[in-house]
């Protein structure tokens, strides 16, 4: 039930009905993703190597393409076709899957991008603070749309928010450690992370985030973590 039209390259003029390419992997689903032309000619890998070594069975060997920014789903591992076509395949991929169910029973379609988005990593759950003391508070921040530009740290349960120090460099659409230091009093406290990248998208809240899209969706949740530090020092997920 494919309808799109391969391009052929010996067709005049080709190119310019060219608007996707499709990725197709090799294992038995041929996992395949319509990658826009846009993307794939400006902000696109196939890896063939990783940390020095050839990527290993389990990252795609020998090729998989790594699109920077956009969902797991689109880097199809064990690559071995791209075809070019003139319109989307709407494959399972991208249909049945990885779409956004929304409350009013509308999907979101073709939403690759990942927003941004924080957690901090210490304290964080089920880790268990020895008792009162300075501690450093430290996480990870990363945007698909760019450089990480702030961090803010709460630990107030979200009323009040310090500036967290990067550790540089940092790079677009990578993640970027950050730290706060901490002296903890011994009293049960909340702490949150909330990033901002440069294009000024401000990480949302879990709230803000369920208000706006519902609970239909999670491929693209990126609400504000909140890590619930108890008096005895244990650490849990304050939502859970
Ligand atoms: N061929 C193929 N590629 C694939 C998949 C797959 O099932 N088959 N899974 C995708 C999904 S859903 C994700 S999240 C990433 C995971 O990549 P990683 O194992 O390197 O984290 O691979 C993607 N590439
Ligand atoms: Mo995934």
């Amino acid at each position: 039930m494919f309808w799109c039209r391969y391009v052929t390259w010996d067709e005049p003029a080709a190119m310019d009905r060219v608007h996707q390419v499709i990725a197709e992997g090799a294992d038995g689903c041929k996992l395949h993703r319509s990658i826009p032309m846009e993307k794939a000619m400006n902000n696109i890998v196939i890896a063939y190597a990783q940390n020095g070594e050839a990527i290993r069975p389990e990252q795609g060997y020998p090729l998989r393409l790594v699109v920077p920014g956009w969902e797991g789903n689109t880097h199809v591992k064990w690559l071995r076709r791209i075809k070019a076509v003139d319109q989307p395949y709407m494959g399972r991929e991208e249909t049945s899957k990885y779409t956004d169910l929304m409350p009013d029973g509308k999907a979101r379609q073709f939403t690759f991008v990942m927003e941004a988005k924080s957690v901090i990593t210490f304290p964080s759950g089920r880790d268990k603070l020895p008792g009162p003391g300075f501690y450093e508070i430290t996480g990870l921040a990363w945007s698909g749309r760019g450089l990480i530009e702030s961090v803010e740290v709460s630990i107030d349960g979200g009323q009040s928010w310090q500036e967290a120090q990067f550790q540089e460099p940092r790079h677009p659409v990578a993640l970027t450690r950050f730290r706060l230091p901490w002296r903890w009093e011994g009293q049960e406290v909340t702490l949150r992370s909330r990033c901002t990248d440069e294009t000024g998208y401000v990480q949302p809240s879990r709230e803000a985030l369920i208000e706006a899209r519902g609970l239909n969706t999670r491929y693209h949740y990126n609400g504000i973590t909140a890590w619930k530090v108890s008096s005895d020092g244990s650490v849990q997920n304050a939502y859970a």
